[in-house]
């Protein structure tokens, strides 16, 4: 690329190239999703102009309001991820099975998951919004896959990764060799590696989490986010600083960028519901676990990591603590006296 920057494409084909066994059936693949990740981008860019704004008067399988735009994103990327032969099959938050490849085109060795447009809430109110996708292998027939092929821990993946849109479209992934991040340069329509080797400071000062649900919290919670609040004058002895945008791209990206803790964990009113959390596993969970892991930080339910679970069912929800590797094990250690507390 120019300016003595690595386009995405060159820096996917050269990784690449140190993998023996590697056919280019990957690299291309995920060529796919950054094509996939580029047109979103433009919708999201235009917004009302082309009317993609507002609810699509329908829910999805977890009984969410679908926006439009949900429903448009998660056909892009069905529609770019089809025909080249790479996928056994797809599924998404937005989808209630997962997507069999169409009879025209050819089947391949891997499986994608994606939450199309995480955070779309925001789509309304003009904040970031992102995409979340995971690349895992197909193990089982992959002429004939089942939900059931999708179902593997986090530590199974192959790749995984994001694209924000924000003031800058960036898309950042890990193949389990770190975290590149790239920024799309609108004029050429590439990404360029802008942010080689990102890591997460292991010590933070900044907390993100959505304040409203505090009474339903468990005492591990409400007890680090009590200690944050009381700051120099509490246990810390420091000041803490706090966020929540709403959109977990966003909220990751801060974190990989200056460090930070994101939970979302279970609650009260989850366990009356008899859910295990707000995020999913599949499409959520796993492929943020999986970057932020890669950059140094830690991915905790609060109680075991979160790429060992060995999920059940394909849009399980989870509870997630993420971010610097010392406040999540604070977390956890935290969850680990008060289970034991509770055992005595
Ligand atoms: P979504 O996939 O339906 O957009 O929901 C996930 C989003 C996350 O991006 C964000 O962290 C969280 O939901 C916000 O939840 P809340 O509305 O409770 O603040
Ligand atoms: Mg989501």
């Amino acid at each position: 690329m120019h300016n003595g920057k690595t386009s995405i494409t060159q820096f996917i084909i050269e990784e690449q190239r140190h993998i023996d066994s590697a056919t280019g059936d990957f690299t291309s693949l995920l060529n796919d999703v950054v094509t996939s990740c580029k047109v979103i981008s433009n919708l999201v860019n235009q917004g009302e102009l082309v009317g993609v704004l507002g609810s699509a008067g329908s829910e999805n399988v977890q009984g969410e309001e679908q926006k439009k735009m949900d429903i448009i994103t998660n056909d892009v990327f069905l529609e770019t991820n089809q025909w080249a032969g790479h996928l056994a099959a797809m599924a998404s938050e937005e989808m209630d099975d997962i997507y069999h490849i169409p009879k025209q085109y050819p089947r391949g060795k891997y499986l994608l998951t994606f939450d199309p447009l995480d955070g779309s809430s925001n789509m309304d109110v003009n904040v970031s919004v992102g995409t979340i996708f995971s690349i895992l292998r197909c193990k089982g027939d992959c002429q004939n896959p089942t939900a059931e092929d999708f179902l593997q821990a986090g530590t199974e993946q192959v790749c995984a990764g994001y694209a924000l849109y924000g003031p800058s479209t960036m898309m950042v992934l890990t193949t389990g060799n770190g975290v590149n991040g790239f920024t799309l340069d609108q004029n050429i329509g590439e990404f360029a590696l802008t942010h080689p080797n990102m890591t997460i400071p292991e010590d933070t000062r900044e907390f993100a989490i959505n304040a409203s649900n505090s009474r339903f919290w468990e005492k591990p919670v409400q007890r680090y986010v009590d200690e944050c609040l009381a700051g120099s004058t509490g246990a810390r002895g420091e000041d803490f600083n706090m966020r929540w945008v709403a959109s977990m791209v966003a909220e990751v990206h801060r974190i990989l960028t200056r460090g930070g803790i994101f939970m979302y964990p279970i609650d009260e009113k989850m366990k009356a519901k008899g859910t295990e959390g707000k995020l999913r596993l599949l499409y959520e969970g796993n492929p943020m676990a999986f970057v932020v892991e890669q950059a140094g930080g830690a991915c905790s339910t609060g109680r075991e990591r979160v790429m060992e679970i060995n999920p059940k069912e394909l849009h399980q929800r989870v509870p997630v603590v993420l971010g610097s590797k010392n406040e999540v094990e604070r977390v956890v250690s935290y969850h680990k006296e008060m289970d034991a507390d509770a055992v005595a």
